[in-house]
């Protein structure tokens, strides 16, 4: 087929690349892309040739009576063929995601610790593929449920694919893989019914978790804020495991990975993240899409934790227990580099569906530890991607490495390279593609002397499962504790068997006694009187309202702009023109998706205003912020509107910023006539509740209600 727009326009950009990584990652990727929207191609069958009608099967046919339909018709066949085969088995936990193409650029080598190019080479650019998920649901389940969510890397460096395949907590359910089979069962739909989809308020999760209390850190995390992201841009992304770097000198380091956004963290409140699971269960897919096709490019700050080998054993917890976090307090994050979403996919199959991400993925000068959940994962992920994807899962274009690869490993379904010459196995008589040594970069296994007995046991640290659970849940605000005890109340209400509701009562009270005791009344188990262990009284930087950007920013916000005919077209224009210069998104919202007309303005003489959706077609849960211009007739419209009214009531319980001018402010009035609610002034712009308002438009109002959307996240 011919040069295409797609293929030609990956060809140009990575012109503009120069020669660069990313550059030969593009133009890899770009000898297997076709373009579909391309008026000169022509349909064809498979095997190339062009078809002239693809709608009618080959039949007998006459003008007034339809015979059998013709077995030899090849090209209906394949047709059919092809669509009955066109589901591959989805990934059997993380079905669920999202992905978008980037870039790494590291600040601050780290060559004290590691020889890794991609970790010490401050002038590289490395491209690179992220992948968003969440691990219980099914591939077409919804984004916002509560769960944990996927945040898997691979890296294109110049020395081999590295691959961080983790997640937006730091810690996890289990310490030892063999207990991975045991804990998915647990989590998934119940195998009776295949119920609960995409949901842990279950019987047979909460039954799990109370069986292993060495779920309890982990359980905390996944019931707190962090469990219903507001974005997969404004949420962390760890390693989780303990990993290891090798510098030239010989020397080893115990290491874990960070990514903190640089949007800040922020959560939707539950209310919000349940009503999205149906109004737009795409919401974080399109959030993503939306901001990189803007041009809002989401960055994170990447970081090391490291720890020196000897000095592994003085913590009191393991290092290598992936329950435990290592506290910043004991190990500060140094900040060494940056990853920036800039592209997105351009076919979600072929690349994110069929990316595969495998922890065993590392690169000269980073290594693996002996953390029993990651050794486990180094088996797990090569072998999964068999039963998805086949045996030649490593050709695929999203898969491919950027540098060279050759070896002995051939043919196999679906085999792809056409390896030339006349030998395949080594040594060989020509002494052709010998192993390389490591002065030409080859991968070095650090020599780590090993001794023990062989036992099916846990070491004595692995043991103590509560005292990170107490510090995560100590170093919450009092907002956040109070979600994660309505979190707990839902959950486990949803859990019929007494047993289940009972037992987990219980055993909150190993993690603090206020907690277990209100979840106990609400869910009807037998409220706990005292606290299982004493709580240590020990925080750290584990709130998430610890981790918000340097300069808080609308920027990527969505604000639902309400109006109808006889809206104040003065202030409409301010606000969105103010939004658009401050990079947020604004959206207008009207009564119907046809023209609005604003005060004075006639149908036939203006072309008005064409809202971006109506009332009933998105709700106020789809943006993080509601302004409401002025106009006489435009808010009393509004006022009369039941749906506009709950727009505003609803804006205000998910506790968002509120903006309004002129006569809008009639319309909060309105709607803020709730009990216990006082609500007041209409005359300057006031602050409360989150609500700015201002009866006169005047510029000043913008900036107001500017300053208050920039503060958004910290009433969430
Ligand atoms: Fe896993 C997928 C993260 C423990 C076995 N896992 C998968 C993905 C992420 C994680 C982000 C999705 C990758 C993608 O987008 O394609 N998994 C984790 C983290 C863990 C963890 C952070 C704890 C530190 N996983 C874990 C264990 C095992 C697995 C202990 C097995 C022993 N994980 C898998 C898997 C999956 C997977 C079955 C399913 C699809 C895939 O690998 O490619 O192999």
């Amino acid at each position: 087929m011919a040069s295409t727009a797609i293929s030609s326009g990956l060809q140009q950009l990575q012109e503009t690349l120069n020669g660069s990584l990313e550059g030969h990652k593009l133009a890899s990727m770009a000898k297997d892309t076709k373009d579909y929207n391309n008026p000169n191609a022509r349909l064809t069958t498979d095997y190339g040739v062009k078809q002239e009608n693809t709608d009618d099967w080959l039949k007998v046919v006459t003008d007034d009576k339809t015979g059998p339909s013709l077995l030899e018709d090849h090209a209906a066949r394949e047709k059919i063929h092809r669509f009955d085969h066109e589901r591959i088995p989805e990934r059997v936990i993380h079905a669920r995601g999202a992905g978008a193409f980037g870039t790494f650029k590291l600040h601050k080598s780290l060559e004290e610790y590691t020889t890794a190019g991609v970790l010490t080479d401050t002038s590289r650019s490395t491209p690179l593929f992220t992948r968003f998920s969440t691990v219980v649901g099914s591939r077409g389940s919804a984004d916002t449920v509560r769960d944990v969510r996927g945040f898997a890397v691979k890296f294109y460096t110049e020395e081999g694919n590295w691959d961080i395949v983790g997640n937006n907590m730091p810690v996890f359910f289990i310490q030892d893989a063999i207990k991975f089979p045991d804990m998915v069962h647990s989590a998934k739909p119940e195998p009776n019914n295949e119920v609960p989809q995409a949901q842990s308020a279950h019987n047979n999760f909460w039954d799990f978790q109370y069986l292993h209390s060495e779920a309890t850190h982990m359980f905390m995390w996944q019931q707190s804020d962090r469990g219903i992201p507001r974005s997969y841009r404004m949420m962390q992304g760890f390693g989780v495991n303990t990993y290891t770097l090798l510098n030239a000198k010989g020397e080893r380091f115990f290491v874990k990975f960070h990514f903190t956004p640089q949007l800040g963290v922020h959560s939707f409140v539950w209310d919000e993240a349940l009503k999205l699971a149906g109004q737009d269960p795409d919401f974080h897919r399109k959030d993503l899409e939306e901001a990189i096709t803007n041009g809002s490019y989401p960055k994170w700050d990447f970081g090391v934790q490291i720890i020196p080998d000897g000095q592994e054993h003085d913590f009191e917890f393991d290092i290598l227990d992936a329950t435990k976090i290592w506290p910043e307090e004991q190990v500060p994050v140094q900040y060494v580099g940056e990853l920036e979403l800039n592209r997105m996919p351009d076919e979600y199959f072929t690349q994110t569906e069929q990316v595969a991400f495998c922890t065993g993925h590392v690169v000269p000068g980073i290594g693996f530890s002996d953390d029993p959940l990651l050794q486990g994962r180094n088996f797990s992920y090569l072998d999964t991607q068999l039963s998805r994807l086949g045996t030649n899962w490593q050709e695929l274009p999203i898969n491919k490495p950027v540098c060279p690869v050759m070896n002995n490993n051939r043919d196999g379904q679906l085999r792809h390279t056409i390896t030339k010459g006349t030998v395949n196995y080594w040594p060989n008589r020509y002494e052709a593609t010998p192993p390389a040594k490591k002065e030409e970069g080859a991968y070095i296994d650090y020599p780590q002397q090993v001794a023990g007995m062989k036992q099916r046991l846990r070491s004595k640290k692995f043991q103590e499962h509560f005292s990170q659970a107490q510090l995560f849940y100590n170093s919450q605000t009092e907002a956040e504790k109070s979600h994660i005890a309505a979190s707990f109340s839902f959950e486990l209400d949803h859990c019929d068997d007494p047993v289940v509701y009972e037992r987990m009562s219980q055993r909150l009270a190993d993690i603090d006694l206020g907690l277990a005791q209100s979840v106990a009344e609400m869910v009807g188990g037998s409220v706990p009187q005292k606290a299982g262990r004493p709580n240590h009284g020990k925080t750290s930087r584990l709130s998430q309202t610890q981790f918000q950007p340097k300069n808080p920013t609308i920027e990527t916000r969505r604000v639902a702009i309400l109006i109808a005919d006889g809206f104040d077209a003065v202030a409409y224009n301010g606000i969105v023109a103010a939004l658009k210069a401050a990079k947020a998104v604004p959206y207008t919202i009207g009564p119907r998706r046809s023209a609005i007309y604003a005060a004075g303005e006639q149908k036939g003489s203006s072309k008005g205003v064409t809202p971006d959706h109506h009332l009933e077609g998105m709700r106020s849960t789809m943006f993080d912020s509601v302004f409401i211009p002025g106009g006489a007739d435009s808010v009393a419209t509004l006022r009369k509107s039941g749906r506009a009214l709950h727009w505003v009531r609803e804006a205000f319980a998910h506790l968002k910023a509120i903006g309004a001018v002129g006569e809008g402010v009639d319309l909060v009035r309105d709607a803020a006539a709730l009990p216990g609610v006082e609500f007041s002034s209409s005359e300057s712009v006031v602050d409360s509740y989150g609500v700015v308002t201002a009866s006169r438009t005047k510029p000043e109002s913008f900036k107001e209600v500017l300053k208050m959307a920039k503060g958004a996240a910290d009433f969430v």
